[in-house]
């Protein structure tokens, strides 16, 4: 837990936010700006900063940040045309929040490359 970082206050229930999962180690929840109709933050409950900050034993939870991805994909029915995963890592990355997350985005054909903004 972070004091002031906005995600660990969404995991805190001290900000409300679109919950759409959460287990003893991951939440996930609907992006404030949304940048296509299914836009979903996949963030673990640990607060980590970036993804340069993981350690040994995070990988067993990394995995199953992936695995909840997978499962909310198909609770919100894009696994079947298909999604993307999208982790910002630092300034030139646009990283804005520093919890570590996934982006899972669908809902639209995401014809553009893996540029960020209204791209991703
Ligand atoms: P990133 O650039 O990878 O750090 O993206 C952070 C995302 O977090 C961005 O798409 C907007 C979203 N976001 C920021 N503040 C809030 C918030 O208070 N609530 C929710 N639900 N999403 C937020």
């Amino acid at each position: 837990m972070s004091a002031d970082c906005i995600f660990c206050k969404i995991i805190n229930r001290e900000l409300d936010a679109d919950i759409v999962y959460e287990d003893e180690t991951v939440v996930a929840f609907k992006d404030i700006n949304p940048a296509a109709p299914v836009h979903i933050l996949v963030v673990p409950r640990k607060h980590i900063p970036t993804l340069l900050d993981i350690e040994k034993e995070d990988e067993a939870m990394i995995g199953h940040l992936h695995s909840v991805a997978n499962e909310v994909a198909k609770k919100l029915k894009i696994d079947d045309k298909g999604f993307r995963l999208v982790i910002n890592c630092g300034a030139d990355a646009g990283q804005i929040v520093f919890h570590l997350h996934l982006h899972l985005l669908g809902g639209r054909p995401l014809l553009q490359t893996i540029a960020k903004g209204r791209g991703v």
